[in-house]
């Protein structure tokens, strides 16, 4: 029978059974409208929901119907997703081009339990590393911690980029209300000096600490931006190379490389090769955010993140919401030929929620070959990005109402407010209800004209509706909902990826832009004209900016 990554790359998608029923039914239901879904079966919009580890999902707004549901469980069990499932928390190497385990979810499993890879249960490896964080937090947070010239830290900025910078940037920003406000939080990515500077430039170098992320400490935009940390601190501090030992942490899996930095090992948080860098906001890369928000915070987050990976591994596909959400975007992005998911949080503190998910979603799921290295004849990943509400509906949602393209929505919203002012939270909900209202049953001419609206108006005023969109509803905005929130998406992709049957763990398309770079700076660089051997658009921009620059 093989493993369950061999098993499923048996059957091309497209000739699987449950899959060739779904493009019969879709012919059936593509014309239906969710108006008339919903006429036809009263209690839909009870019926279809799905609460688990406190998350409600109110799925009834989809153009579907229980048949399709059906059929969308049956293709998950043909595609062998209960026993990917299984393989992923067994830590089997379902990272199959880098071979390599998939194992977030060991970053969030209790003390005591065991998750074995190579031989060795990771576990007990992954609290001790909490413990060390914990320490270090705790030290900074009281300012037991102490800047080279004796300051406590007040200040702590975290260099790292793409999955070693967008969890921790993205939570910082979630839960900013529980974080410590008397202390500066700050994150530069970006290899372009603004980040830095703009990062640094009212910051006293004395109680500044930085938190170098990088699980291979060779990543170009982080070490420069390291480099230009490391000067920037000493020239503040009076060139004494001890003051590093204070004011730079690291976060890696390269011991050599840490060292080579001038980091103390003792001051490296560890992480492991089975992390992906998109999936590691629960290990040592959100020490920041372990600061920010301390330690018991922190671990509320993880244990949300458990009793989500706990229903994913168990709860029937029908109930289940990261499956039950993966199989909703496969239907849409393969029957319904859909391009893209919107995710609108109605929360502010979500804003750089949708930013996150890009890269969870799309370094994912954007994969052309099959794990068989075959060409996929289907489309992948769809195109995820969002913004929160209800900014959005004051500039994007005219297309999503009105345009040409069918848009999925994810409308995220809680039912208690951080911030109670005034009538607003009521306000906030009023509207993302309505939104939803609107997409899916829109206003009809008649409707339009019963309002005295002109016959040449009519057709600008109508809302075609037969707009589908999830909304989820969560108690409050707490490290632990977050944590159940980032695990749902974490899943819903996996469930999607296994669909597909890609390898929704590597990454090799950052690879070859990466290279180039490499070849380009020294021909920016150099002081003589190089010879320049690329296509003739890629050497005139070189020779310009060559002739152009300070
Ligand atoms: C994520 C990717 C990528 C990675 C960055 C940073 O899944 O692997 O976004 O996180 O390229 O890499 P380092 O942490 O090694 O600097």
């Amino acid at each position: 029978m093989g493993t369950a990554v061999e098993r499923v790359t048996n059957t091309p998608l497209p000739e699987r059974q449950a899959w060739k029923n779904l493009e019969h039914h879709y012919a059936s239901v593509k014309g239906l409208h969710l108006r008339q879904l919903f006429a036809e079966q009263p209690d839909r919009g009870k019926k279809m929901t799905a609460k688990a580890v406190g998350i409600y999902l109110d799925f009834s707004k989809n153009r579907i119907t229980d048949e399709t549901l059906k059929l969308l469980v049956q293709l998950a069990e043909e595609c062998g997703l209960r026993e990917h499932i299984d393989s992923m928390f067994r830590g089997e190497k379902i990272n199959i081009t880098e071979n390599r385990a998939v194992l977030h979810v060991a970053l969030r499993a209790p003390a005591g339990t065991s998750i074995v890879v190579d031989g060795q249960n990771v576990v007990p490896e992954v609290h001790a590393v909490l413990q060390k964080m914990t320490d270090f937090s705790n030290r900074v947070r009281t300012g037991e911690w102490k800047g080279h010239t004796g300051k406590r830290i007040r200040n702590v900025i975290n260099i790292g980029i793409g999955g070693s910078d967008l969890g921790p940037v993205m939570a910082y920003e979630a839960l900013k209300h529980y974080s410590e406000r008397s202390m500066t939080f700050r994150f530069i990515s970006n290899v372009d000096g603004t980040d830095f500077a703009e990062a640094v430039r009212d910051l006293d170098a004395s109680e500044t600490l930085f938190i170098v992320s990088s699980k291979t400490f060779t990543t170009l935009e982080t070490m420069t931006n390291a480099q230009a940390a490391r000067a920037w601190a000493l020239a503040a501090l009076g060139n004494d190379p001890k003051s590093i030992a204070k004011h730079f942490v690291a976060v890696s899996t390269n011991a050599k490389e840490v060292a080579k930095f001038g980091i103390d090992t003792a001051n490296m948080f560890e992480f492991w090769d089975w992390v992906g860098g998109r999936y590691s906001m629960d290990s040592a890369i959100g020490l920041s955010t372990m600061i920010a928000i301390g330690p018991d915070n922190f671990r509320q987050m993880l244990n949300g993140m458990h009793e989500m990976d706990e229903h994913f591994r168990t709860a029937p596909f029908e109930q289940n919401l990261p499956a039950l959400m993966g199989l909703l975007t496969v239907w849409y992005s393969n029957f319904f030929g859909s391009e893209t998911v919107a995710v609108l949080p109605y929360e502010q503190y979500l804003k750089r929620f949708p930013a996150y998910l890009q890269q969870l979603t799309m370094e994912s799921n954007g994969k052309h070959v099959t794990l068989a290295g075959n060409q996929v004849t289907y489309q992948t990943g769809p195109i995820y990005w969002g913004e929160p509400g209800t900014n959005g509906q004051h500039s994007f949602y005219q297309l999503i109402h009105q345009g040409t393209r069918l848009i999925p929505c994810d409308f995220i919203a809680f039912m208690k407010t951080l911030n109670p002012v005034g009538r607003q939270h009521d306000l906030l909900m009023a509207n993302v209800f309505a939104q939803a209202e609107a997409l899916a049953f829109g206003k009809t001419a008649e409707q339009v004209k019963a309002e005295g609206t002109p016959d040449w108006l009519v057709p600008h005023r109508v809302f075609e509706g037969n707009r589908p969109s999830n909304t989820i509803l969560v108690e409050r905005l707490t490290p632990s909902s977050l944590g159940k929130l980032v695990a749902l998406y974490e899943h819903s992709v996996f469930t999607q990826g296994t669909i597909w049957g890609i390898d929704s763990f590597d990454q090799w398309g950052v690879e070859l832009g990466k290279v180039l770079a490499q070849r380009i700076i020294p021909e920016l660089e150099s002081p003589g004209e190089p010879k320049l051997q690329h296509d003739s658009s890629t050497n005139t921009l070189i020779e310009s900016y060559r002739s152009q620059k300070e």
